[in-house]
């Protein structure tokens, strides 16, 4: 198997750092340069048409270009360190925690840093920096509903560490480049929870 991944990059930490949780170290690690535009290649086209990472390419040769379809497939191959929920009631309330990060977190700093930052401008033509300033604040206030949320409850999913605390972390480390933090914010439950996170052996995977 390999994993087509890109560092720094939101989306391919977060399969890392799923990764990285469950100790999965048999899966082979392939850097696609996307600031080079490495993943516009015919080759990785070929792999990918839709011309993104993270890739799990299995052995049989079927590939999977989702980080969330990723997780759910390495959670069946390794389901120990459950991160998706033990059985249907548990894994929807996970998803929906996690979509939610994904949603509500994930794509509005994407938005943000791939229309303002001078960085992004390979991979996002044309920006459109009044867009990306005018979802930070959007940004902010979805900020401050999960700060809420985590006044109430230690982890996004409730009362353990999940794939939506992966996708949440990963979204705010994301979210350095356009210079957010929970702790400047007053989010001080949401900073928290982030340096819980931190503190995770998986949250140095990149
Ligand atoms: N929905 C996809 C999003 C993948 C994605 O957008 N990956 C980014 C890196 S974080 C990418 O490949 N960007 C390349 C580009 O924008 O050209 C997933 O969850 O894997």
């Amino acid at each position: 198997m390999k994993l087509y991944t890109s560092p720094r990059a939101p989306n391919p930490r977060r399969v890392m750092m799923f990764m990285a949780e469950k100790v999965i170290t048999d899966i082979a690690l392939v850097t696609v340069d996307i600031n080079a535009q490495a993943h516009k290649a015919d080759a990785f086209r070929a792999i990918n048409p839709l011309t993104t990472v993270p890739v799990l390419e299995l052995n049989d040769g079927r590939v999977l270009s989702e980080s969330r379809a990723i997780c759910t497939w390495l959670e069946g191959q390794f389901p120990d360190v459950n991160l998706m929920g033990v059985d249907a009631n548990e894994r929807a309330f996970i998803e929906m925690a996690d979509r939610r990060a994904e949603w509500y977190l994930l794509v509005p700093i994407a938005q943000v840093i791939r229309h303002t930052h001078p960085g992004l401008a390979p991979l996002e033509q044309p920006q459109f920096p009044d867009y990306g300033h005018a979802q930070t604040v959007k940004v902010r206030d979805y900020a401050e509903r999960f700060d809420s949320l985590l006044q109430r409850q230690t982890w996004m999913a409730g009362d353990r560490f999940t794939i939506a605390d992966i996708t949440a972390f990963c979204a705010l480390e994301f979210a350095r480049l356009m210079k957010f933090s929970p702790k400047a914010e007053g989010f001080d439950a949401l900073q928290a929870w982030r340096d819980r996170v931190a503190a995770r052996p998986s949250a140095v995977a990149i």
